[in-house]
């Protein structure tokens, strides 16, 4: 539900609040907002556990993929075409980011994650994920560069997903480092889904690299013969979210499944999370996949979602800016335009809650350093931030 309401009547329903005794029914500590931020055009949204005010500050942006922030505040945006956008929020001014390595921007392939490295203020390095040209096609590519003025400058690529197929979907990707300082990064099985199963290829998979991207030696499959050794799960569809719990180490993964297919799960060493071999989807044209939706030695989604959302990106609420969403998972739904909130309690989903109906299909949620949380949008292309509110 959601309500518009000037900022006379915000500052008014705001000294009547705090009338009362500062606490609201169900909401527990729930923290005072800063009106200043707020434009008189934001919108209230009510919702199960946190109120907050939803504030566009772009929508200007064009197909945005993932998000990330400097240390001075302003955030680094790829869009799919290949762009990347350095908004500063201060003044809503933004700049194109020069020197992006090319990327094959075809279908479902583009310029798509981004993130800093968790010693960002000591190196430097920023993590990219793209689709690569190559003869025909692209595949999915790891490279790091470092931020000179509004330029990339050093591009080290550091993984290259092969083998280089003719394939406009499928390719992944997000990038995480967990509390270690390891890097994960996922790809898709680029609509061939037998190269999910086949650790000979790197599609449908999700890697495990140390941050100059060589390979750990622990790895599960590194005296594997012939298996790809960066390769850390494998039977992942097309792997879009990744999300880490740092305080109780936990890798989450959202992937794009087919038809009645999209899943959560959480991923561990050298696991087989199933496709195509087991599935609770059916193919988007109405093909049975697989008759088996378990089978042993294959890893159960936490949670899937039947009808699809169409997951992509996900975050998980870290801090204390919208406390009753402390450790839930925001995952962004494309096709059914919204944000999902899950409660996971442990190894099991408890809740969940549809946030932001019908703003766009979402892209990536994600929350600086500073603890807000944003969202990206495509069709229309905008860059929302979510003010906590009473
Ligand atoms: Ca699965």
């Amino acid at each position: 539900m959601k309500t518009k309401i000037t900022l006379a009547l915000l500052a008014l329903a705001s000294s009547l609040h705090a009338c009362k005794n500062g606490t609201e029914a169900g909401n527990g500590e729930t923290p005072v907002t800063d009106t200043l931020e707020v434009r008189e055009n934001s919108t209230l949204y009510q919702s199960e556990k946190q109120n907050f005010y939803l504030d566009t500050l772009s929508a200007d942006l064009e197909n945005p993929w993932g998000l990330t922030w400097l240390p001075d505040g302003r955030t680094l945006i790829t869009e799919r075409s290949g762009k990347v956008i350095l908004f500063d929020e201060k003044d809503r001014s933004s700049v194109q980011v020069k020197n992006v390595p090319a990327v094959y921007a075809e279908g479902q392939g583009g310029l798509l994650d981004i993130t800093l490295h968790p010693d960002y203020d000591s190196n430097k390095w920023i993590y990219i994920t793209y689709a690569k040209p190559g003869p025909t096609g692209g595949s999915t590519t790891l490279a790091r560069v470092k931020l000179e003025g509004d330029a990339f400058v050093g591009l080290e690529e550091l993984y290259q997903t092969h083998p280089i197929v003719d394939s406009k979907v499928h390719f992944g990707s997000r990038i995480v480092f967990d509390n270690d300082g390891y890097l994960y990064f996922s790809a898709g099985e680029r609509g061939t889904k037998e190269n999910a199963q086949n650790l000979k290829v790197d599609h449908g998979k999700v890697f495990r690299l140390n941050d100059d991207g060589s390979i750990p030696e622990d790895n599960p499959f590194v005296n594997t013969p012939g298996a790809k050794k960066a390769i850390w799960t494998y039977g992942n569809r097309n792997p879009q979210g990744l999300a880490y719990d740092g305080e109780n180490d936990i890798l989450y993964e959202v992937e794009h499944g087919p038809q009645g297919g999209d899943e959560l799960n959480i991923l561990e060493k050298g696991k087989n999370y199933g496709w195509p071999v087991i599935t609770y989807g059916i193919d988007y044209n109405g093909d049975i996949i697989s008759d088996l939706t378990e089978k042993e030695g294959m890893e159960q989604p936490i949670h899937f979602w039947k009808p699809s959302i169409a997951t992509c990106g996900m975050l998980f609420v870290k801090g204390d800016k919208y406390p009753n969403w402390k450790g839930n998972l925001l995952v962004g739904a494309l096709a059914r335009q919204h944000v999902s909130r899950v409660v996971v309690d442990g190894r099991s989903v408890s809740h969940e809650e549809k946030l932001l109906e019908n703003h766009g299909r979402v892209r990536q949620v994600g929350q600086s350093p500073d603890g807000y949380i944003y969202v990206i949008t495509e069709g229309p292309g905008q860059l929302l931030k979510l003010i906590p509110a009473r």
